[in-house]
């Protein structure tokens, strides 16, 4: 039997094809690529497409297409994208009543085939949909995180990088929070490697910033007519690759809380470590009472997306 990682990306459409294309290209593990019935077929060819694609890169890892859970099984990882995407003019929770049957049915595979697995969720509305499969499957907190504060920071990063001409890698942003158009974007931990953001970027200039962060999303919706995949594919492989190689990276995720910050049984966008135990340590940063306040909006909106969820538990 293969001693080699295995990643189980569910869901092999737009995010799931170029996430197996990046797993594979920086050979993390043999790849799954698990869809419905009706897309196995599909899978399979995305699968077959991508070994080919390996032999032109000079990169070998088995990735299999299939709509058979048993195939899962003993996987490292878990990535999830199951689910419909936004089209334009939906809000994320607009997807809540079709993509909660769908994380039900994912999370009772993942209970049953995969229950070792650190599990990434990416299906939105993402908060609320990280919290079912956490409840559904009963896995240990620490073991299932959602995937939105590290593209939400990439975000403000690039949008950073263009508005004072300076290279992206020197941008270090935060932005906490719910997914949705109220995030947080923490101006006292966002430098350009330490300089403070107010001795290069003018107080109206960082406004639109911070709102075009905050409606990224939804930009990109309105371009492309479906969500984005490039930068979400490429952020659960950062905090996949933190959980496989133990590098103990603090990056922003939604964790679930059990007091932090002042919240209680939900999961939000939080500053984590994420080491070879998984989500290792949840760090409270001092925020200011602005911040403060507006990750209490934040929490509220967060809070009642869960809270239908819960009801029709
Ligand atoms: P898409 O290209 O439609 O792929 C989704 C795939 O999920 C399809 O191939 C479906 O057949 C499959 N699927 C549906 N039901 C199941 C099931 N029960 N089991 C397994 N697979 C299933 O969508 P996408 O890849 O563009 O987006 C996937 C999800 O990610 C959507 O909910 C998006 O809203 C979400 N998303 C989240 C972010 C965040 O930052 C959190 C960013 C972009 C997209």
């Amino acid at each position: 039997m293969s001693t080699r990682k295995k990643i189980s990306i569910i869901g092999a459409g737009n995010i799931g094809g170029e996430l197996a294309n990046l797993c594979a290209s920086r050979e993390l593990g043999d790849v799954v690529l698990f869809d419905i019935p009706a897309k196995a077929e599909y899978a399979k060819g995305k699968a077959l497409d991508l070994q080919q694609n390996g032999a032109i890169n000079g990169t070998d890892v088995k990735i299999t297409g299939t709509s058979d859970w048993k195939d899962c099984a003993g996987s490292d990882v878990i990535i999830v994208t199951a689910g419909v995407p936004r089209k334009p003019g939906q809000s994320r929770d607009d997807l809540v009543a079709t993509n909660l049957p769908i994380i039900r049915s994912v999370a009772d595979g993942v209970k049953e085939h995969c229950p070792g697995a650190f599990v990434i969720v990416i299906s939105n509305p993402l908060d609320a949909m990280v919290y079912e499969l956490w409840r559904r499957t009963g896995l240990p907190k620490e073991k299932v995180a959602g995937m939105a504060g590290v593209l939400d920071s990439a975000r403000f990063s690039h949008f950073l990088a263009r508005e004072t001409g300076l290279n992206v890698k020197d941008i270090r942003a935060m932005v906490l929070g719910g997914h949705g158009d109220d995030m947080v974007p923490i101006l006292s931990a966002t430098t350009v490697n330490g300089v403070p953001l107010a001795e290069l970027v003018q107080k109206d200039n960082l406004d639109a910033i911070i709102a075009r962060t905050r409606t990224g999303g939804g930009e990109l919706v309105k371009l492309m007519g479906t969500s984005a995949y490039y930068a979400p594919a490429s952020a659960s492989v950062q905090m996949a690759e933190a959980y496989l190689f133990d590098q103990k990276r603090l990056l922003p995720c939604a964790a679930y809380l059990d007091g932090q910050y002042g919240y209680k049984d939900f999961f939000m966008g939080v500053p984590v470590v994420i080491g070879g135990n998984g989500i290792e340590k949840i760090v409270e940063v001092t925020l200011t009472d602005g911040e403060k306040a507006m990750l209490a909006k934040s929490a509220a909106s967060v809070q009642g997306i869960v809270d239908v969820v819960k009801k029709s538990a």
